[in-house]
């Protein structure tokens, strides 16, 4: 899977302000969403994952859609990212065959070993505190990517590594340089007053970080 550099991960219940957000990130030049909806129903999901396919289509931007194979496979998005308390990847490749991504959260070097030969690339994190996730697992902070990477590409797994938890725009070159290959960003870009701003800067520092 090629890297996207920037995925961007959706925090809202509105479904206006939900969309808004994906039309400015895409203006800004974000080619990698992930549609993350924790306090809706599988129906509303649904609806929106339809939306968002349409606008990502349109920018031809990678449409990930968070805990629910499901609706990944009924709505025929690019992929599904998963985390330890959902499906196991191995289960979800088997319903949605390998051509779609599969992205499975990790928090330690044994979390790799177990999924790494079913995922497309590995969501590793939390960098820092943040409050956007719930039931959060420890930081890692630099040092935990530092030795994370390093095990993982020590033990020959290649699989693109995406730092993702209270990254900030300040933060992206030292993450960078610990080891990941992509950024996951949510508040940072949400918090902005101009998103599609915002979100130009953090795709150019990455590009200019990778
Ligand atoms: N998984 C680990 S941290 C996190 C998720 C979904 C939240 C990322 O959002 P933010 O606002 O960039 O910390
Ligand atoms: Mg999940």
């Amino acid at each position: 899977m090629r890297s996207f550099g920037l995925q961007f991960i959706t925090n809202s219940d509105s479904e206006d302000q939900l969309l808004s957000s994906v039309r400015c990130v895409l203006d800004g030049g974000c080619r990698w969403v992930q549609l993350r909806m924790k306090n809706a129903d599988v129906d509303e999901v649904l609806k929106l994952a339809w939306k968002v396919k349409e606008l990502c289509k349109s920018y031809s931007a990678v449409f990930i859609v968070d805990d629910c194979v499901d609706v990944c496979k009924q709505v025929d998005a690019d992929g599904v990212h998963l985390g330890k308390n959902d499906m196991h990847p191995r289960e979800a490749r088997k319903i949605l065959g390998d051509s779609k991504i599969i992205g499975g959260t990790c928090n330690t070097f044994d979390d790799i070993l177990k999924v790494h030969t079913y995922v497309d690339y590995i969501g590793c994190g939390p960098f820092r505190y943040t409050t956007t996730k719930k039931n959060l697992a420890p930081v890692l902070g630099l040092e935990g990517y530092q030795e994370i990477v390093w095990r993982s590409r020590s033990a020959g797994i290649n699989r693109p590594i995406v730092a993702i938890g209270g990254i900030t725009i300040k933060d992206i070159p030292d993450v960078l340089a610990s080891g990941p290959n992509g950024i996951a960003m949510s508040g940072e870009i949400l918090n902005a007053e101009d998103i599609t701003l915002k979100t130009q800067q953090v795709v150019s520092m990455i590009e200019r970080s990778l």
